[in-house]
């Protein structure tokens, strides 16, 4: 079978991974994980025991970690939209990913922490943690991103894929007036135009599904549970 990428939702980080695969032409099927499901997570723990989403089953083995997905995406495939392959523009999209995937998401973990079912005092001093970081974070990455379009330059890359994933967080947790940065406000935006976005959103919501890629349809984890023989 084609590998399976099983993906949360609402709103997950497996966002990036599916809009991934739908740029690099390769063939692949999709798992929906929704956070609530807990049949879902309890099949798709079968697989990944470490329960988080994304995960991508290949070959038999689970790859776990976005970047470790992304990565592998991006080494199977020569779409300009994987990003650079060597020289600095490589430099400059790891540096990206890097920052996207600590400072950027990380900035996020005082608010899941404070769902996780924390007193009203605890949750103020986690929320009062998490917008300070939370706007630090977009700060760093305006300055980061200077006049460019995209992330690493003129065209989108797979760290503008993982971004629009976790871009959306500030919606539901309100840490901050994200319209007050002007250059990451006009790159989401961008980014919602693209096709391979609207598909992974209509993928999340379970909507009918078109795809620009190589996508060969949903599978489900119970259907999957006998496929893993354990991690790469
Ligand atoms: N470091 C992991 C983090 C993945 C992660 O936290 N995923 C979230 C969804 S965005 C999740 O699965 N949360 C549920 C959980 O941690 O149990 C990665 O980058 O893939």
């Amino acid at each position: 079978m084609e590998p399976v990428l099983f993906f949360a939702t609402p709103g997950g980080c497996s966002l990036g991974a599916v809009i991934a695969f739908e740029w690099s032409g390769l063939p692949y099927r999709l798992c929906r994980v929704p956070f609530a499901d807990e049949a879902a997570n309890h099949d798709y723990r079968r697989i990944n025991p470490l329960g988080q989403t994304p995960g991508l089953l290949a070959d038999g083995k689970v790859i776990a970690q976005s970047l470790a997905i992304l990565n592998h995406i991006a080494a199977r495939s020569d779409d300009p939209r994987m990003g650079p392959k060597s020289g600095a523009g490589l430099d400059r999209l790891n540096m990206l990913l890097g920052f996207l995937h600590t400072s950027y998401f990380s900035s996020y973990l005082p608010y899941w922490k404070a769902l996780r079912g924390v007193s009203d005092e605890d949750s103020a001093v986690y929320a009062k943690l998490g917008s300070g970081l939370v706007q630090t974070a977009h700060e760093q990455l305006e300055l980061l991103l200077g006049d460019r379009p995209w992330l690493c330059g003129d065209s989108p890359t797979i760290a503008d894929a993982y971004f629009a994933g976790i871009v959306r967080w500030n919606d539901f947790h309100r840490a901050i007036d994200q319209s007050q940065f002007g250059r990451i406000t006009a790159l989401r935006a961008r980014l919602e135009q693209l096709p391979a976005v609207q598909f992974g959103y209509a993928a999340e919501n379970g909507l009918p599904l078109v795809s620009e890629g190589q996508f060969k349809g949903l599978v489900t984890a119970a259907e999957l549970a006998s496929a893993s023989t354990g991690y790469v």
